[in-house]
């Protein structure tokens, strides 16, 4: 997780919460550190420059902070972005090579309020982005074969829309159940829809690839088994997971994956997926039973 440092939304102000450990008691101390934002939903560290802090605003636009100082925008997406109430735009990710001039948001798009993934190149000043560089990832429909630019949001809420690289390099993104109350559709047990799920894929691919992904080979559904599933998925019977983290390894921490999913009326959840060593010494993911099928029913939060 990120250690010592969570943001707080307030009034347009990125307020930074330091945690200052001593003894036994840890203190919170809180400080503004940059004003004049409207809707500030995420703060990204530019992996190039450490003095450089992105801030995306739900409304459309990437503000550029550099040593503490707001400045213009990194990118524009206003006319793009479908904004407010649960929908906005939600994340930004740069991937682990910080040489690639790729990085990637999530939005929901006007004028109907589907999700896209969108990836974008900086331009030759990399405190602007190319707008012109948009690539919208492309994903599977109902017809086999199939695929679109767009994830189907059938209600304004429960968009998810937070992403994040996992220490194995894939890009994971939290889908909503795609709304209302209560999942009346059940899509977040439906493993033909990717709504309700967290995805992971590889974005590692070249340009010329049209989808802008593919799927990691050990995704848990890509045999078909135990049950029939669009291979994008790695866990299902997630509500609206508004924002995750992986327990930053670089920073001594297990490489878990951590979820807040936002819960309904009385419970709110935490999911915790811890990591595992494989016999490949590489890192993966332990089977949860989320991953699993049948799936659970009667979860507290979909009441
Ligand atoms: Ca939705």
């Amino acid at each position: 997780m990120m250690t010592g440092m969570s943001l707080v939304r307030l009034a347009g102000v990125l307020v930074v919460l330091l945690v200052a450990a001593s003894g036994a008691e840890a203190q919170l101390r809180a400080q503004p550190f940059v004003t004049g934002l409207s809707m500030p939903v995420a703060i990204v560290t530019d992996p190039r420059d450490p003095t450089v802090h992105f801030v995306v605003q739900q409304d459309g636009h990437i503000r550029v902070v550099q040593n503490g100082v707001l400045g213009g925008d990194f990118l524009d997406l206003t006319d793009a972005v479908l904004c407010c109430g649960e929908r906005g735009l939600f994340s930004l990710v740069f991937p682990p090579d910080a040489a690639s001039d790729r990085f990637y948001v999530n939005f929901t798009r006007k004028p109907d309020g589907h999700t896209v993934v969108a990836r974008f190149t900086r331009s030759g000043d990399p405190l602007v982005a190319d707008p012109t560089s948009r690539f919208d990832l492309m994903w599977p429909t109902d017809q086999p074969g199939m695929v679109q630019p767009f994830i189907e949001q059938p209600f304004a809420n429960h968009n998810g829309g937070h992403m994040a690289f996992g220490p194995d390099g894939f890009l994971y993104i939290g889908l909503g159940d795609g709304g209302s109350g209560n999942d009346p559709g059940h899509r977040a047990q439906n493993p033909q829809l990717l709504l309700g799920k967290m995805l992971r894929i590889d974005v590692g691919v070249p340009d010329a690839n049209t989808r802008g992904y593919a799927v990691p080979g050990d995704n848990p559904f890509v045999d078909q088994q135990p049950v029939a599933a669009l291979t994008e998925i790695w866990a299902f019977g997630l509500r609206n997971p508004w924002r995750f983290t992986f327990d930053d390894i670089a920073r001594g921490g297990t490489g878990a994956l951590v979820i807040a999913d936002v819960g309904q009326d009385t419970w709110e959840e935490i999911d915790y997926e811890p990591a595992v060593a494989t016999t490949a010494g590489a890192t993966a993911r332990a089977s949860t039973p989320r991953r699993a099928f049948p799936p659970r029913r009667g979860r507290r939060t979909h009441r």
